[in-house]
């Protein structure tokens, strides 16, 4: 596939992430087919909010998240299994691998303070495992975004529980900025309902761009959002990838997002720098963009 075209289909993929590509098979003729010019223009009148957003489902298009372990203690390190079963109610065992891996494993807390984007290993019966820590008592969300062979991309959710008492914390303040292992990264564009977003964010480390991210799962980011209230999901994907000759390893990183309704979303982005993969967070709060503005303008071009 030609960068354009994969691009394409990711910026419409985008479009409809929130509303049916990953959530139902309805959808399945959109994926995949030529963007067409101007991306959204016919999503302008029709936001997405229609249709139920990814993450808020354990079973979809035939597709079920079977967590093998359902409760863990808190702060200690437990071998966290589960299955995807298929159609015919078995494991699936054959998927397609996305951005280098099979499966995309994301363990959230309810209250959206603590994130982790991991990648468990299948066993030859479609059982997957994964060392996790859950660091603190509550409830979490797990998210397992995958594509089976042959199918649809589907992220499903289901939770889990680490049991104790738990301190709830409140959602953090909207923020431009999130500082992470004397790395600071700022956020900059908004989230626009209904509307593709451009965002780009700026990495620094001691007050100097970093100009050599490194590639991490063949990106130099990856961004999940997260609506704050029921957790429904979005992974975007940024704008370009490294080695295709037009994509600087930093220190900006430009995404493409949308949003299916108004409100707080929390996003989580993963960059790598010197060996090691950190995670910066951001509270951000939908804008409503001023009536008669035309939707971001899509690069697409190349
Ligand atoms: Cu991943």
């Amino acid at each position: 596939m030609n960068t354009p075209a994969k691009l394409g289909s990711y910026v419409l993929g985008l479009a409809v992430l929130f509303g049916a590509t990953f959530g139902a098979g309805k959808a399945v003729g959109v994926v995949g087919s030529p963007p067409s010019p101007g991306g959204h223009a016919t999503h302008e009148s029709a936001p997405a909010a229609q249709v139920v957003p990814a993450g808020l489902q354990v079973s979809d298009d035939g597709y079920t998240l079977v967590p093998v372990t359902t409760a863990v203690e808190p702060g200690k390190q437990t071998d966290f299994r589960f299955s995807v079963t298929g159609p015919d109610g078995r494991p699936v065992t054959a998927y397609q691998v996305e951005h280098e891996k099979k499966l995309h494993f994301i363990v959230v807390s309810r209250d959206l303070t603590s994130f982790q984007h991991l990648h468990p290993q299948m066993g030859s019966d479609g059982l997957w495992s994964i060392p996790l820590t859950l660091p603190e008592a509550g409830a979490y969300r797990v998210f397992a975004d995958f594509r089976p062979e042959g199918g649809t991309g589907l992220t499903l959710g289901a939770d889990v529980y680490a049991g104790g008492g738990f301190r709830p914390k409140p959602l953090p303040a909207v923020s431009r900025t999130a500082e992470v292992d004397g790395y600071t990264v700022t956020l900059d564009g908004d989230l626009v309902p209904g509307r593709t977003s451009k965002l780009t964010l700026k990495v620094s480390k001691d007050g100097r761009p970093v100009t050599d991210l490194q590639p991490y799962l063949a990106a130099y980011g990856h961004l999940v959002a997260l609506r704050n209230g029921d957790l429904a999901y979005l992974h975007v994907h940024p704008d370009g990838e490294p080695g295709d000759g037009k994509t600087p390893s930093g220190p900006e990183i430009t995404f493409y997002a949308e949003v299916p309704s108004g409100g707080d979303y929390r996003l989580f982005l993963d960059f790598q720098h010197g060996g090691t993969v950190r995670t910066a967070a951001f509270t951000a709060r939908t804008v409503q963009a001023p009536s008669g503005e035309a939707p971001a303008e899509v690069d697409h071009g190349h």
